[in-house]
Order: C-alpha cells, then structure tokens, then sequence
C-alpha cells in the first residue's frame, strides 16, 4: 500500500492523515495552517470537515455544501418533530418505522460517544422529516432519495430531512450520522457536528447487496444482526442470505421441520421462524431487505436425506458418491432429483413457510449454481427415466432437465403466491450461457446473478438479450477470493475500482459475496469490514474518481464501524498515521 499516490489523493488526505506514501515508503509531512487555524483539535475535526465529501460514506450524488464550522451537541439532546411526518391516512407503518429508525439513530449516537460526552456547552439538534408515501417494503422500485439540510440558529441546531420514502429519509438520517464525530481536550470527550450543510443524494443502483453464508458456517443472530447494522451505515440495502447448501440446513421451517432435523449442524445451530422474523425487521429498521437463497438443485445434500424412510423417495442423489470430486465441488455431495415429484411437493412446503414468513412480494433466489451433470448421468433412476422419455444424454439433454427443475420450481412458488409474474434470482451457470439461455429461461422470469470473472462478456451478451442482472464479479467482489481464507491479492480497492454495466441496460446492481467456508461469528466482520463498504459506494455513487481518492473518507468509515461494534480490518498500517 501507498505506491502512486497522485498529486490530488495527496491533497485530500494529507490535511488529516499528514503522511505522503512513495514506493511503500511513507514520510510524515506538516499539517496543512487551513488545519492548524479551526481550532486545538485538529486531527479530530479535520476528519471531519477536510474534503469536499467531509467524512460522508458513500459520496453523495446530487449536491453537497459543508462548512467548515463544527459545533458541540448531546446525544441526551436530539429531538424529532415527526408531527407532520406524511399526510396519509394508511401511514401508520411508516410513522412507526419512522420512529424506530429515528431511535436507532440516536443509539447510534451514543455510540459515537463510547468514553461519556461531556455535556456541558452543548446545543440542542432538533430533526424534523418529511416524507410523501406510506410505503413500507423495500423493493427495486422504491424511492431511496432525500435531501438533508442542516441550519442553526441561536438555541439549536436544526436538521430538515425531506424524502420520498421512509427508506429515503434513514438515509437523511445516516447522512446526518456522518456528519458527526467526538473530539478530545483536556482528557474529556465532546461530541461535534458541522453546523451547516446541504446535500441533496440518491442511489445509482437499486440492489447494493452483500451475500452471507449460514450453510458452511452457522452464524449467530448477533453476528447477522451486527452485519445489518454496518449495511445499514453503509448504505447497502439487500442482505443477500445464502441460507441453505450442502453441507448444512439450518432452516427449522414448521411444515418441513425434517430439513433442519437432518440437515442442522446441531439442534442449537438452527433459524427459528421467529430468529428470522426477527432478522427480517432489524434489517428493515436499517434500510435493508433479506433475499433469502435456498440453493438448488445443486447445493443441496445434508437435510435431504429422509426421503426414502418417509417414502418419499431419493429426495437428493449423490450424497454419498465416492469420491466426491467426481459428483461435486465439496462434500458432501448433493443434488436434488429432478425427476421424483415428492421433490416438488416438498420444495412446495418450503417456499409456502417462507412465503409466509417473509413480506408480500419478496424475491427468492432459487440458486442453481455449479450442477454436476456427471451426478445426476450416474445415477440410475434418472438415466433410466431420461431413456423412457427418448433422451440420449447428451448435455443438451441434461440442460433439458436441469431448466425442467427449475421452471417447474417456479412454477411450484407461483401457486403458492396466486401470482403468475413473479421473478426469481439464479447464478449464472452453463444452463445461463448466453449462445443457450432463451432456450431454456424465460427473461422475464429469471434473473440472473451473474459472477464470471470480468474479463468474460457473459454479461453483457446477456444484458443485450434483456436479461435482468446483479453482478458479482468473481474476481473483484468475491470477499473469500484468493479463495481457503487466503485474501492475498484482494483489497478494498479492486471492488471499488471494478466498474459494472449501467441501470440503463437492465443491472439492478450488485453484491460482494461472503461465502462462508472460512468465516465464523469470531472472522466474519474483518472479513466482509470495510471492504463491502467499498463496494456501497461503487453501487450508490458509482464514483468517477479512483479508489485512492476515496482511501481518506473510507478511513474515517472504519472508524465510525469501528464504533458501532463491527471488527472492521485496518486499511493503512498504523505509522502512516500522524499522531501529536
Ligand atoms: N458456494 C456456492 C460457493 C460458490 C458458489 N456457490 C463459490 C464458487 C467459487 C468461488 C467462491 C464461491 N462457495 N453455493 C458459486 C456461486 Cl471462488
């Protein structure tokens, strides 16, 4: 780190962070007299106001106007005029949702002042929002814009956000966290914040996600929850919930409770109805919706196993085919029986229970990443039926069979909802390939998460096709890449600098994906912190700048993480820091 920083990087971060980086070697230089003359503090506050963005994460879009002047504030004295909050006769969700991100907000705050914040000469921050709809589920179409505007007056300081959706307005309120830090003198801390601004800011991307993966490793609530709470920060808005695979189920659904039974890696390592409830409305309170993966027909082995006992037949194949690279990527194997209708029927029960636990009109992601043809063209039920019906078994035929599975899935949710339009997620994968995907996937139907590598077109030929995308680029927001916990050559700045295909043809967005082979409750946050951050800002500004212009405000978004209790990884070795 540090090689090639231009003249312009220098400038934005050599007023807080007085170092200068040449060839890995890095020279402390003077801070700046702009810095020097605010005030004694000013390394603290100049992390604060140094830089046209101040310390906002991510950058705003439309319009920003910071001063230069910080005031003290309390978090004992915030208050909110939500009195005329929306002129709806429904709006009691959103007045309720309102208050409960407006409470959020100042716990927050309180958390910025972890050592007490003296409380003395401090002025009152008076909130008032404003929004116009009394919709309460986030969705792609959802108006996520705002405009915060921050004035004081003799007695207080006020803050007016205006928005279209309580999702906009939480963004008011995060903006306005940003605004904020503590600063320390004479051994007391105080909490400061920019007396006036201006900024006027919306999303680039609709779907700024981030994968977790409960399935390699079970995750506590408090770890997901603590997850949420950074998107939240962060502006990244879909948790994108790989729940089910392989190797464990942990899903304890009341019409299947078999697949956890069976598929759990203990009793205790298990999701109730009312833990993922529970998870639906802490992310909602924090701007963020759960898509939830059951990942199928690949992908899916232990919890499956009870079938046969129950006479519901070979439910997965392949569990216990040796050895298992033949059949699969890792063991235990597993790969759902296209060709047994109890399969159907179970799936079936499934998506009824999350139909049911999750809000109306939700997406789910089916999967249907990395089928082994090779599992199910050994396993002799399938053969034999692929016989009867006149297939020869060629791959074209095995492609047949995997789009059936996938279609007749759907079609299986769609009953469920009384609903015909519905459209679910997919990995892209041989049966997505763009030469071959109308043949098999209906476009209006299938959404495709891509994630080759970026020097593949399947996006963009897929795009031209009109096919919905999300991107995960393998090789840039891959957050496990270098792959078996090695994260080598991977930084924060290869998502930041990894550009996508635009709104305009058809990408909801993006997400970085954590996959869970080697991250635990103890490894997740230094794992996926700050480097999902990276990739909210490249889905909600979609900078133009590069990513070392953006190293001085991503460093003071650690720190804000930091506070809010997420072990976020260090960016910058620690000498690179001026300290008085
Ligand atoms: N699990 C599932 C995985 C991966 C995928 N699906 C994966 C593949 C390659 C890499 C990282 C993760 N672990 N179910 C692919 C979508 Cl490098």
């Amino acid at each position: 780190y540090g090689s090639r920083i231009n003249e312009d990087v220098y400038i934005e971060t050599k007023i807080r962070y007085s170092w200068k980086c040449i060839n890995e070697k890095c020279v402390k230089t003077d801070l700046p007299a702009t810095c020097k003359s605010d005030t004694n503090n000013i390394l603290n506050i100049c992390r604060l106001i140094c830089g046209p963005y101040g310390a906002i994460w991510p950058k705003p879009t439309q319009e920003i106007k910071l001063s230069k002047e910080i005031i003290p504030i309390h978090p004992d004295n915030i208050n909110f005029d939500l009195k005329n909050l929306i002129k709806h006769n429904d709006a009691y969700m959103a007045d309720k949702l309102i208050k409960q991100m407006s409470e959020i907000f100042v716990d927050d705050v309180k958390l910025l002042c972890s050592v007490n914040c003296l409380k003395i000469l401090h002025t009152e921050l008076y909130i008032k929002i404003v929004i116009n709809s009394s919709e309460t589920n986030l969705t792609w179409d959802t108006d996520e814009s705002y405009a915060l505007h921050v004035k004081n007056n003799e007695f207080k300081i006020m803050a007016f956000i205006q928005a279209k959706t309580v999702f906009g307005a939480r963004h008011g309120l995060v903006t306005l966290f940003q605004l904020m830090t503590t600063v320390s003198e004479n051994n007391a801390n105080y909490l400061v914040m920019i007396k006036d601004a201006l900024i006027i800011d919306k999303p680039v991307y609709p779907h700024r996600g981030l994968l977790i993966d409960t399935s390699r490793h079970f995750l506590h609530l408090d770890t997901i929850k603590r997850t949420l709470d950074g998107m939240g920060h962060s502006k990244l808005n879909v948790l994108h919930w790989h729940a089910t695979d392989s190797h464990s189920f942990p899903l304890k659904l009341p019409r299947i409770p078999e697949l956890a039974k069976y598929g759990a890696y203990s009793p205790e390592q298990i999701y109730t109805v009312q833990d993922i409830t529970d998870l639906i409305s802490h992310a909602k309170k924090r701007g963020v919706r759960i898509i939830i993966e059951i990942d199928s027909p690949s992908h899916a082995g232990n919890g499956w196993q009870w079938g046969e006992s129950m006479g519901l037949g070979n439910l997965s194949v392949c569990v216990n085919k040796n050895p298992w690279r033949n059949y699969c990527v890792q063991p235990p194997c597993g790969q759902l029986n296209p060709i047994n209708p109890n399969v159907y029927k179970v799936l079936g029960l499934l998506y009824k229970d999350l139909v049911n636990i999750f809000p109306e009109g939700e997406i789910f992601h089916m999967g249907g990443d990395e089928v082994a043809i090779s599992c199910w063209n050994s396993t002799q039920e399938i053969t034999d039926f692929m016989k009867k019906e006149g297939m020869t078994r060629n791959t074209e035929d095995f492609l047949e069979l995997w789009a059936y599975f996938h279609n007749k899935a759907l079609h299986t949710l769609e009953k469920i909802l009384e609903n015909n339009t519905i459209p679910v997620i997919l990995w892209s994968s041989q049966l997505t390939f763009p030469e071959s995907i109308a043949k098999y996937l209906d476009k209006k139907r299938f959404i495709i998460q891509t994630w080759t590598e970026s020097t593949e077109n399947t996006s963009i030929e897929l795009l031209e096709q009109g096919y919905k995308l999300i991107i995960s680029t393998k090789d840039a927001w891959y957050l496990d890449h270098g792959f078996y916990g090695n994260t080598r050559y991977y930084n924060w700045a290869t998502v930041y600098n990894n550009h996508i295909p635009e709104v305009s043809k058809g990408v909801y967005g993006g997400e970085v994906c954590m996959w869970g082979e080697y991250v635990d409750d103890f490894a997740l946050d230094a794992r996926v912190w700050p480097r999902a951050a990276s990739a909210s800002e490249r889905l909600w500004s979609d900078p133009i700048t590069s990513s070392s212009a953006a190293l001085y405000r991503l460093l003071e978004h650690r720190e804000r993480l930091i506070k809010l209790g997420i072990k976020a990884e260090a960016i910058i070795p620690e000498w690179c820091y001026e300290n008085e």
